[in-house]
């Protein structure tokens, strides 16, 4: 039986490729996908304007492809593992 870190490490990588594998290249998540990946895995997703998952989208495509590859992807848990220990900590 998985640890929980292991549990938590499988259950973001599952997630990516849930909503990565939708339509197009299965190894990215398009707007599309990341937008809907947002809303329902995340809590603050719903609250988030189109704006900002557009904004968002931007600053997270770091090579510019128009797409979210998975390093990509690890980078925005990665921050947003960050907002968690302020949030945690405070
Ligand atoms: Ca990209």
């Amino acid at each position: 039986m998985a640890a929980p870190l292991d549990q938590a490490i499988g259950l973001l990588v599952v997630t990516f490729h849930k909503y990565a594998g939708k339509d197009g290249d299965k190894n990215t998540l398009s707007k599309k996908e990341l937008k809907e990946l947002i809303q329902k895995e995340l809590t603050i997703g719903p609250k988030l304007q189109d704006s900002e998952i557009q904004a968002l989208m931007k600053d997270l495509d770091r090579n510019g492809d128009q797409v979210v590859n998975f390093q990509e992807y690890v980078t925005f848990l990665g921050a947003l593992a960050m907002i968690y220990n302020e949030a945690l900590s405070s």
